[in-house]
């Protein structure tokens, strides 16, 4: 088999023109549902008093500690719920399938588990990022019609070459997105909840600032993809979230792309700072 994308790991080949492929549950090996566990204990024990209520209770139905889930099994219970089905992904595919699936309500899910030797770190990710970080927020009403509208939002990005900009908003939201509730700021991004030093990092470290959420902020502000994040935006609420970025994109982005990009550790004039403590 010829090593597509030079990485047998994502066995592409096997993939069909929506990069979809079978789960092949079977081949799982008791080893990589040995690391699930080691990875699923390891996050679970970081998560009360840091993530949030959503998130909490949707992992706690899931029910998905003793090994790597089924993702036909899953996928039952969250059409259910909220309309969305997991398809199983060699990994990383192109932004324009991507955007079709979750445009459709079909959240891609990397089948394959990483390497004991990648469990503090992994650059792609794999089902435990995918799985633990993503799935149990689709379970929620409003973050599940956000997740819907960013599909959407990315085939318009992506015709109006706005990709960079729609991008700094997925990963200021859906991967590193925090939540202000009365108790104090909590997670919800997946990126962070499936991150082993990052939970605490985001919540707790005096070194990243925390503002809240801006669209136009978000949309110009660049981010690092191998360190933790400088800048965190924190929403009201998801509701808040949908609402914040239901309109048409085009004017926005027209008149963004004209202003430099702002660094991830840099404070600008009329950012609305957050403290982590209430
Ligand atoms: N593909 N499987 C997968 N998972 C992702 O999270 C993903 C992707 N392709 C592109 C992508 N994310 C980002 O570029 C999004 O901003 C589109
Ligand atoms: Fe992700």
């Amino acid at each position: 088999m010829e090593a597509v994308a030079n990485n047998l790991r994502g066995d592409y080949a096997r993939a069909g023109p929506d990069y979809v492929l079978e789960q092949r549950w079977d081949d799982y090996t008791q080893e990589d549902h040995a690391l699930w566990r080691r990875l699923y204990e390891r996050q679970r024990a970081l998560l009360p008093g840091y993530a949030c209520e959503a998130y909490r209770e949707s992992l706690a139905r899931l029910d998905a500690y003793a090994a790597i889930p089924k993702l036909e099994q899953t996928s039952r219970a969250l059409k259910l719920a909220t309309g969305w089905t997991l398809v199983a992904v060699p990994g990383l595919i192109p932004d324009e399938h991507f955007f079709a699936h979750l445009s459709e309500r079909r959240f891609p899910v990397t089948w394959w588990l990483r390497k004991p030797e990648e469990f503090d770190y992994i650059a792609e990710p794999d089902v435990f990022h995918d799985f633990f970080g993503h799935v149990p927020m689709l379970f929620d009403g409003a973050f599940a019609d956000y997740m819907q509208a960013y599909g959407l939002g990315g085939l318009k990005a992506a015709r109006l070459d706005a990709l960079k900009m729609l991008s700094r908003l997925y990963w200021y939201t859906v991967e590193f997105g925090l939540l202000k509730t009365h108790a104090g700021l909590r997670i919800y991004g997946a990126g962070i909840l499936s991150s082993g030093g990052e939970v605490v990092h985001a919540i707790d470290s005096i070194r990243p600032q925390r503002l809240m959420f801006s669209l136009e902020r978000v949309m110009r502000t660049d981010y690092h993809i191998d360190r933790f994040q400088d800048t965190y935006f924190v929403i009201e609420s998801f509701e808040r979230l949908v609402s914040d970025t239901a309109g048409d994109f085009a004017p926005l982005y027209q008149r963004l792309r004209a202003l430099p990009a702002i660094a991830p550790d840099e404070a600008v004039p009329g950012d609305e700072r957050q403290s982590a403590q209430p």
